[in-house]
């Protein structure tokens, strides 16, 4: 009893709504991100999802690896066919013709999200539609060939951002999408990563209870953008959670939790060894980006442990 005591709460179910046969990379933390997320999410929704490698690997007719129903959609409209999902929904719900409580979701990478599909998600939280965004974050447009979006972290080399003789790699600090989710007032937001799958499995329940938006961003570690062996992708992300770079917090209306606290970050380093992207960047700018990241975590814990911000 005691052994299930400890373990029961940490069953998760053996049911697969993202099923294998995809073609993701080797490693694709991406797709280990939306393995988890429709475990968490379960049967009962609609998913909107955009052009973007889960896409593409997941769709190729005449297969599908959706085992749910989905549609997909453009970059810039994500959102928006999710939210006329929802609203047509509430319509015949009002009209008496459905019952289910069908839950909808909007997914799309950090291009998807960041650039591209940025104002039709910035409607669809200020309008306040009861739906999930989920935002997987792997740092770059990495389906048609590793581009840098408005996310992938200062110092990254990609394709159009690349490492030489005159460049440091990507050359501005990453876009903070939360914080930009936080600032439309919407009831629930927060980080999560594939390497805690509890913790992001636990966020996702939370979002489907919620009445009205919320907003998930998953940092969704991708061996291929990222120059890493296949078999470091879990250590990868928890890398990022432990250096701070990529801390896991949740905001529920204006208050803060932060998930994972560590009396000491680890340094930095630790994270960009690993990572073919990072390879050229020097001393300096590491430091540089060293007391960044410190500076961000700090405020962060400021706001969890104030709560009043
Ligand atoms: C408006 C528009 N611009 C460009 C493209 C080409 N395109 C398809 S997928 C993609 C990159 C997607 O990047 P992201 O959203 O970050 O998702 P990822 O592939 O990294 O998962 C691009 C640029 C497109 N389909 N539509
Ligand atoms: S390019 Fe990256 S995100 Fe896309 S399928 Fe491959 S590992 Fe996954």
């Amino acid at each position: 009893m005691e052994s299930l005591a400890i373990y029961v709460p940490r069953l998760v179910t053996t049911k697969e709504y993202f099923a294998p046969g995809h073609r993701a990379c080797m490693g694709c933390g991406e797709a280990l991100a939306v393995r988890l997320v429709c475990k968490a999410l379960g049967r009962n929704i609609i998913i909107a999802n955009a052009t973007g490698c889960m896409e593409i690997v997941s769709s190729p007719l005449p297969s599908t690896s959706w085992e749910v129903p989905w549609i997909h959609t453009l970059f810039e409209n994500t959102a928006a066919v999710a939210s006329g999902i929802e609203a047509g929904i509430k319509v015949l719900r009002r009209k008496g013709k459905y019952t289910k409580r069908t839950k909808v979701v909007a997914m799309a990478g950090d291009g998807g999200t960041a650039d591209i599909g940025f104002q039709a998600l910035s409607g669809v939280l200020e309008r306040g539609h009861d739906l999930i965004y989920i935002c997987f974050d792997n740092e770059a447009y990495m389906n048609t060939g590793i581009q840098r979006s408005s996310s992938t972290p200062l110092g990254a080399s990609t394709t159009t951002s690349p490492a030489g003789k005159v460049s440091i790699g990507q050359t501005t600090w990453k876009k903070n999408m939360p914080a930009i989710a936080v600032a439309h007032d919407i009831p629930y937001v927060a980080t999560a990563c594939h390497s805690y799958p509890f913790d992001l499995m636990n966020k996702i329940s939370k979002a489907i209870e919620i009445k009205g938006p919320s907003y998930i961003h998953i940092l969704s570690v991708c061996p291929t953008g990222w120059r890493l062996p296949s078999d470091l992708t879990i250590k990868a992300g928890r890398l990022a959670i432990e250096t701070g770079i990529f801390p896991l917090y949740e905001v529920e209306k204006d208050r803060y939790t932060l998930n994972l606290d560590f009396p000491q970050l680890r340094p930095i380093e630790d994270y960009f060894k690993l990572q073919g992207r990072f390879r050229h960047l020097s001393k300096e700018i590491t430091s540089q980006i060293q007391e960044r990241v410190a500076a961000e975590y700090a405020k962060l814990k400021k706001k969890a442990t104030s709560n009043n911000y």
